[in-house]
């Protein structure tokens, strides 16, 4: 097939997936385009399959607001129309899913027909989605696109309830690619962080409100009363100099380090004892998943769809949202030496479930699906 890939080309989780799963389509032979107003973070290699149509967004005087949405619509019409696209598949609604929706009215006027599969993120429905701002656009290209996939089922459940939805959500999980997710030998690294043996937290995020930075930094505060541990936080975002500060009110600056934004977060995770997502929402939770796959055991709060990654009291525990004492309560369990080795192997074997070579054909047959359903209609 020839895939057209739309997604934020930036380090959040939508555009990881996107950017894997059109790497991934591509080693099993599949042609991919991606449309993107950059060279996705993920994309820095060459593959004969891979091809990359950067979307230019022309400012004007006059915008104050350049428009994104047009100048994307706009390439995925001449992006279809010149490289003979089966599919295009966008990453998070907004605005991909009403920018797809455009392109196509354009193209049918053409007599070019392009199935467009919209995949469901999470912060596109449950915190900007549903904004009454944004509502009956979402509503509306939902309903329009010809196939609509989310990444759980809390997500697709949270879909039905805030849009006036009359279609059906396939559910298809995020993935992982194992063979880049492993533990590797990193001990010179631990010993340089832990020189005493102290325990390693760590929690990646974009440091936005809904991550809720500040429970980690509580949580390992209340932990280090008890045991030698040190925290790893890596990652950037609004929420990093407050952060920074709350460590300096509670004293804990010397066992707590801020990386910043790393591409080699599997490295980190590599010497990691236990990974903290202490979120208000999230959809799935990629990088619980990812740290999962380094075997390690994940300590996470309730919020959406991360209970159904989750196993609570095998792959780490599950609190309520803001529970700090129950999260300082089940880190301690997890890292105790008598249960941390069987934490650890349960979340590997749980991560083993999400390998891409069990959800890549998931995505495969629901494109096949969606194309000779809208065959059928022509
Ligand atoms: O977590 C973020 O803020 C980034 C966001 C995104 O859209 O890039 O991530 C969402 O999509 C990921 C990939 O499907 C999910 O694993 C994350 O759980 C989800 N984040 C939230 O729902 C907050």
């Amino acid at each position: 097939m020839k895939i057209g890939i739309v997604c934020y080309p930036t380090f959040g989780g939508s555009g990881v997936v996107a950017t894997e799963l059109g790497k991934g389509l591509a080693k099993i032979g599949h042609e991919i385009h991606f449309i993107t107003y950059r060279q996705p973070t993920r994309l820095d290699f060459f593959s004969e399959n891979l091809y990359y149509h950067e979307v230019d967004i022309k400012s004007y005087p006059l915008f104050e607001h350049a428009p994104y949405e047009l100048a994307l619509a706009s390439k995925m019409v001449s992006v279809v129309k010149y490289e003979n696209l089966d599919l295009l598949h966008v990453h998070y609604a907004i605005p991909h899913a009403s920018a797809a929706y455009m392109a196509k009215q354009i193209l049918k006027e053409q007599g070019i027909q392009i199935p467009v599969v919209t995949t469901l993120h999470g912060t596109d429905i449950t915190l900007v989605g549903k904004d009454p701002s944004y509502e009956p656009v979402v509503t509306f290209s939902i309903n329009q696109s010809d196939g609509v996939t989310a990444v759980s089922e809390d997500l697709k459940k949270e879909t039905y309830s805030h849009f006036n939805i009359k279609r059906d959500i396939e559910v298809i999980p995020n993935f992982i690619d194992l063979d880049r997710f492993k533990k590797q030998k990193k001990e010179h690294f631990k010993l340089a962080i832990c020189p005493n043996g102290e325990k390693l937290m760590v929690h990646t995020s974009n440091f936005r409100k809904v991550k809720r930075v500040e429970d980690v930094i509580r949580v390992f505060y209340e932990v280090r009363k008890e045991i030698p541990a040190k925290l790893l936080l890596v990652g950037d975002g609004p929420e990093r100099d407050k952060m920074e500060r709350l460590c300096r009110d509670l004293g804990t600056c010397d066992d707590i380090r801020f990386l910043g934004k790393l591409d080699a977060v599997e490295e980190v995770l590599s010497v990691a004892d236990l990974f903290v997502m202490p979120s208000e929402k999230e959809s799935f939770g990629l990088a619980a998943l990812e740290a999962m796959a380094c075997e390690v055991p994940i300590l996470t709060s309730d919020a959406g769809g991360i209970p159904e990654l989750n196993i609570n009291g095998k792959t780490g525990f599950v609190c309520k949202v803001g529970d700090i004492m129950d999260m300082k309560e089940k880190a301690l369990i997890i890292l105790n030496d008598n249960n941390l080795p069987t934490f650890k192997e349960n979340a590997l074997a749980r991560a083993k479930e999400f390998d891409i070579s069990e959800i890549l054909p998931l995505y495969v047959n629901y494109y096949q699906k969606t194309i000779e359903n809208c065959l059928a209609k022509v």
